[in-house]
C-alpha cells in the first residue's frame, strides 16, 4: 500500500517485469507503439486531422520537446516521432470527464488511481471547485470562479502572498499576457518548470557567452565534425534528434555520448521513415562511449581539456584556437593556471573513465574546428548544474567552436515552449530593460522587486508566506522535489488556480479552496471574435513560429489559456491598470503587436510569424557578438564537486522513461531498457548487488541521507543493470519523495535530482 496519504501514485511494483535492454532505437518498434496510443485513445478521424498537420508548416506544434522542425524538406509522411503521436494522443483523447464523473468520485477515490490512470480518464470538460472539508469537486460557472479569484487575490495583504507558476506548453500569447497580468497585479512571483530544467544552462550561458540560449542551428549539427552529447537521453526524450545525428554521421561527423548508462538510442537508430534505414538494421551512432560516474562530467571535462593542453604545449596553436581566444574572451590565463594545477589520472579516476578511453577522445577533438556539445538534465540537475555547463564552454572556447558554422552550444529544451515562455517574460528576475518597456507601452510600473523561483515558492508556501498558488499548466505537485514536503505547502493554500487540460496529482492536494479551469490543447480550434485564431512557440534553437489547431474542442465548456487569464486579470484588477484585456484577446495578433513593442527580435512579428518556416531570434553567440558585461565570452574557473559518499549510501538520478512525457505516464513500456509494466524500479550494478547483498527483482527501500531529513520511497524492485558501480537510477516522479527541498544549484536553484544520496534496504516483509 501507497504510504504518502495518497500524495504519490500507488505502487506498481508488482507489476514489473524486466528483460535485456535494446541497443537499436526507433525503426518500426516506434512506428508501432506510437499508433498503438493513437489508436487507443484517439477517435481514427481526429487521429488523421491532427497527424496530417502536426509540425507541417502552418500545422499544429507538437507539443512534445522543443526538437526544432527542419526548415525545407519536411516529411508528408509524417514529421513526428512515436512520442510525439502519444503526446497527441494523451491531449486529443476521446475520453472526458466532467462534473457527473467528480460527483461518482471522492478525491480520496482518485488519490488511490495511478499516475497512469488518472492520465487515461480523459481530458476536464468544465470548471471545478473544491472547498475545505468537501469529498468531491463540484461544477463552478466560468464567471463565478473568475468573480471568485479576484475577490481571494485582491484580499491578500501583499501581491508577493501570491504564485504563478507556468509549464513550458503554454504558447508565447499566453505567456505574455500573464506574465502581464502578474506584474499588474505586483509581483514578479512567476516561477516555471525552467527552474528545475535547464535554468543552470541559462545562467551558466548567459555570464559565458551573453545569451542564456544555445548557439547552434539544425544545419550546424548536420556539418559538425564533432558532437559531444552529454547528460541527454535524445533517443527517447528528443526523438528527432536521432535524424539530425543521422545526417551528421552521414556526413563523416563522429559522436562522442557521455552518459552513466548506454542508453539505446545513443548506441543504435533506425530511422522508420527510411526503408533503407530499416532494412540495413540502422546506423551505428556514438563513436565513442564514455560511462561517467553521476556528476563526474566536470572531471572528465577537465582531464579532457588538460590531455588536449599536452598536445598544445608541444606545437603552440596546433590544437586551441589561438586567435580566437585572443580577439573575443577573457580570462583565458586564469583558466589555464587553474587546469595546469589538475591531475589528469586523479581527474579520470574521479570520472570512473579509463586513461585510454579518455586518449581516444581527446584524439578525436584534437585537430577539430567544428564541435558541437548538446546536454539536457544529466549536466543541469546537479548542485553544480551552472558550473557543469560553464565547464562544457570552456572546452568550446579552447577550440574556438562557437559562433561559426558547424560548432556551439546546444542545450536541448524539453518543454515545446519553455525557451517562448522565458523570453516572453515568465522570469522571477526580469531584466529592468523589460519590466520599462512594459511600463512605456502599457502605462503601469510593474514591480522591480525579484519574485520567487520554484523551490523557493515552496517554501513560501509551506511557511505560508504565500497563500493562492496559480499554475498555467503543469503538476507542481509531483514535478517538484520533496513531495511530501511541496505537498505540505499546497495543502496551506487559501486558494488554489490550475488551469489545465488533464487531472494530475497536483489537484488532489486541495487547500481551503482549489478550483480547476479547463483549457484549450494546442490540437484544438481557437475562436475569439469570430474568426479562428493561432498561437505562436519558440523551438529549442530560436526559432519562432504558429501553432494550429484543428479539431473542435473536446468539450463546448472550455476556454483558452488567453481568454482565461484575460477574464482573471479582468475580474482582479478592475480598471486599476489601463490595459484593455477584452482586445487583447479578441485577436491574438493585438497581442503580438504588444510583444512587438516590448521584446527585442519581434519586428514585424504577425508578418514573419505567417511565414511557412516562422523566423529566427536574434542570437549574439551565434555571430561572435557576445553580449556580456565585459563584451566578451568568458572562460571561468570551476571546481570539481565533492564527489565522496557517506558509508553505506550511494547516488540516485531521477531519470524518465521511454513511456512518460514528465509526470504524465504514458504507458507503463520502457522498451529501451528492458522494463515493463511498472514503474517502481532502481536499476542497480551487478558487483554493487553482491556486495550490498541484493538478487535481481528484490523489494528494497530506498532512504534519504539522515542529514537530510526522514525521507523514504517504499517497495522498489532491484533491477541489474550495466551503470556504474556506486550509482542506481529510479524514475521521476515517483523518487522524487527523496529529493531535499534545500538540495539545489545556489545559482539557478536548480534542484539536484540527479544527484540524491541515498541507502538502499531490503523491504520489511519483502516477498
Ligand atoms: N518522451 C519524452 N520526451 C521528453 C520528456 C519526457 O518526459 N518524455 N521531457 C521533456 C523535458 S521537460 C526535458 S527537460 C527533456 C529531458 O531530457 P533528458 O535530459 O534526456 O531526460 P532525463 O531522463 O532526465 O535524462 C537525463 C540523461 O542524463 C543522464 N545522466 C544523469 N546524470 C548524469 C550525470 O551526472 N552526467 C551525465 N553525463 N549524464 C547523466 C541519464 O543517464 C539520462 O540519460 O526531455 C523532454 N522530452
Ligand atoms: N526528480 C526529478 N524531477 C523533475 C525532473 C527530473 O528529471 N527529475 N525534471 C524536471 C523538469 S526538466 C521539468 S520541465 C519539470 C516539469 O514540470 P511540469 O511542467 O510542471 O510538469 P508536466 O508533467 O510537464 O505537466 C503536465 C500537466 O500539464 C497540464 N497540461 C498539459 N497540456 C496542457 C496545456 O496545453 N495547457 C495547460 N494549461 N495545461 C496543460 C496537464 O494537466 C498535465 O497533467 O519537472 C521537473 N522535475
Ligand atoms: S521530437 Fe519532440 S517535438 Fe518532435 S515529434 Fe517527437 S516529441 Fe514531438
Ligand atoms: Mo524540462
Amino acid at each position: 500500500m501507497n504510504d504518502k496519504r495518497g500524495i504519490e501514485s500507488p505502487e506498481d511494483h508488482d507489476k514489473v517485469k524486466v528483460s535485456k535492454p535494446k541497443e537499436n532505437s526507433a525503426g518500426i518498434p516506434a512506428i508501432r507503439s506510437g499508433l498503438k496510443h493513437v489508436l487507443t485513445y484517439m477517435d481514427r478521424k481526429d487521429a488523421f486531422a491532427t497527424l496530417t498537420k502536426l509540425n507541417q508548416k502552418g500545422g499544429i506544434d507538437c507539443p512534445g520537446c522543443a526538437w526544432p522542425d527542419p526548415e525545407d524538406d519536411r516529411s508528408k509522411l509524417g514529421e513526428y516521432c512515436e512520442n510525439g503521436m502519444k503526446a497527441i494522443a494523451e491531449e486529443a483523447t476521446n475520453r472526458r470527464i466532467d462534473a457527473s464523473f467528480f460527483a461518482s468520485h471522492t478525491i480520496e477515490a482518485l488519490r488511490d488511481k495511478t499516475d497512469f490512470e488518472l492520465g487515461k480518464l480523459g481530458r476536464i470538460a468544465e470548471p471545478m471547485l473544491l472547498q475545505a472539508s468537501q469529498k468531491h469537486y463540484q461544477p463552478i460557472s466560468w464567471d463565478d470562479a473568475f468573480e471568485m479569484i479576484g475577490s481571494e487575490l485582491n484580499a491578500l495583504n501583499h501581491p508577493d502572498e501570491a504564485i504563478f507558476y507556468t509549464s513550458g506548453r503554454t504558447s508565447n500569447e499566453a505567456a505574455f499576457l500573464y506574465q502581464l497580468f502578474v506584474r499588474a497585479f505586483g509581483t514578479n512571483n512567476l516561477p516555471d518548470c525552467s527552474n528545475m530544467c535547464h535554468e543552470s544552462s541559462g545562467a551558466a550561458l548567459s555570464e559565458t557567452l551573453g545569451i542564456g540560449k544555445g548557439s547552434v542551428t539544425l544545419h550546424d549539427l548536420h556539418v559538425a565534425e564533432v558532437i559531444i552529447i552529454m547528460g541527454q537521453n535524445p533517443g527517447t526524450n528528443h526523438p528527432r534528434m536521432m535524424t539530425a545525428l543521422e545526417k551528421c554521421k552521414q556526413n563523416g561527423g563522429k559522436i562522442i555520448a557521455i552518459n552513466p548508462l548506454p542508453e539505446c538510442g545513443l548506441i543504435r537508430y533506425t530511422n522508420p521513415q527510411n526503408p533503407i534505414s530499416i532494412l540495413k538494421g540502422g546506423v551505428k551512432l556514438a563513436d565513442l562511449f564514455l560511462q561517467v560516474r553521476i556528476n563526474g562530467d566536470i572531471a572528465l571535462l577537465k582531464a579532457l581539456m588538460l590531455l588536449l593542453m599536452q598536445e598544445e604545449e608541444k606545437a603552440p596553436g596546433s590544437v586551441f584556437d589561438r586567435e580566437f581566444i585572443e580577439e573575443h574572451t577573457s580570462g583565458y590565463e586564469a583558466f589555464y593556471a587553474a587546469l595546469k594545477e589538475e591531475n589528469i589520472d586523479e581527474c579520470l579516476s574521479e570520472a570512473g573513465i579509463d586513461r585510454s578511453l579518455a586518449e581516444e577522445a581527446a584524439a578525436m577533438l584534437r585537430q577539430k574546428k567544428k564541435i558541437i556539445v548538446c546536454w539536457a538534465m544529466g549536466l543541469t540537475q546537479h548542485k553544480n548544474g551552472v558550473d557543469n555547463i560553464k565547464e562544457v564552454v570552456n572546452l568550446l572556447l579552447l577550440k574556438g567552436a562557437i559562433g561559426k558554422e558547424g560548432a556551439g552550444t546546444c542545450p536541448v529544451r524539453g518543454h515545446s515552449n519553455v525557451q517562448g515562455d522565458r523570453t516572453m517574460g515568465i522570469w522571477e528576475s526580469p531584466p529592468k530593460s523589460f519590466l520599462e518597456s512594459i511600463e512605456k507601452h502599457f502605462g503601469f510600473k510593474p514591480p522591480e522587486k525579484h519574485g520567487t523561483a520554484v523551490v523557493d515558492a515552496i517554501k513560501a508556501l509551506k511557511e505560508k508566506k504565500a497563500r493562492v498558488f496559480m499554475s498555467l499548466g503543469g503538476n507542481f505537485l509531483s514535478a517538484t522535489p520533496d513531495t511530501a514536503y511541496t505537498a505540505a505547502a499546497l495543502q496551506n493554500c487559501r486558494l488554489q488556480v490550475h488551469i489545465s487540460t488533464k487531472l494530475n496529482r497536483a489537484h488532489l492536494v486541495p487547500g481551503e479552496i482549489s478550483i480547476i479551469l479547463p483549457c484549450l490543447g494546442r490540437t484544438e480550434i481557437d475562436i475569439q471574435g469570430g474568426t479562428e485564431q493561432f498561437v505562436s512557440v519558440e523551438n529549442s534553437m530560436g526559432i519562432v513560429h504558429s501553432s494550429k489547431g484543428v479539431l473542435p474542442p473536446c468539450s463546448p465548456h472550455l476556454k483558452s489559456e488567453p481568454a482565461i487569464i484575460a477574464s482573471i486579470a479582468r475580474s482582479t484588477l478592475k480598471d486599476r491598470v489601463p490595459v484593455d484585456w477584452e482586445f487583447l484577446i479578441s485577436n491574438y495578433d493585438h497581442i503580438r503587436s504588444a510583444i512587438e513593442s516590448c521584446i527585442p527580435g519581434f519586428q514585424a512579428y504577425n508578418e514573419r510569424v505567417r511565414t511557412p518556416s516562422g523566423f529566427y531570434l536574434p542570437n549574439g553567440a551565434r555571430i561572435r557578438k557576445f553580449n556580456t558585461q565585459n563584451g566578451t565570452a568568458n572562460f571561468s574557473v570551476n571546481s570539481r564537486p565533492d564527489m565522496m559518499v557517506p558509508d553505506g549510501y550511494c547516488i540516485m538520478m531521477t531519470i524518465r522513461s521511454h513511456d512518460q512525457y514528465n509526470t504524465t505516464i504514458y504507458g507503463l513500456e520502457d522498451r529501451y531498457r528492458g522494463i515493463h509494466g511498472g514503474r517502481r524500479v532502481v536499476l542497480m550494478n551487478e558487483d554493487d548487488m553482491k556486495s550490498w547483498g541484493f538478487k535481481a527483482m528484490d523489494l528494497v527501500d530506498l532512504n534519504g541521507h539522515a542529514d537530510a531529513g526522514k525521507r523514504v520511497a517504499k517497495h522498489f524492485r532491484v533491477v541489474p543493470y550495466p551503470i556504474p558501480r556506486g550509482n542506481v537510477a529510479t524514475y521521476f516522479p515517483e523518487a522524487n519523495v527523496l529529493v531535499p527541498i534545500h538540495s539545489y544549484d545556489t545559482i539557478s536553484k536548480t534542484p539536484a535530482s540527479k544527484r540524491v544520496v541515498i541507502r538502499i534496504t531490503k523491504s520489511e516483509n519483502s516477498a
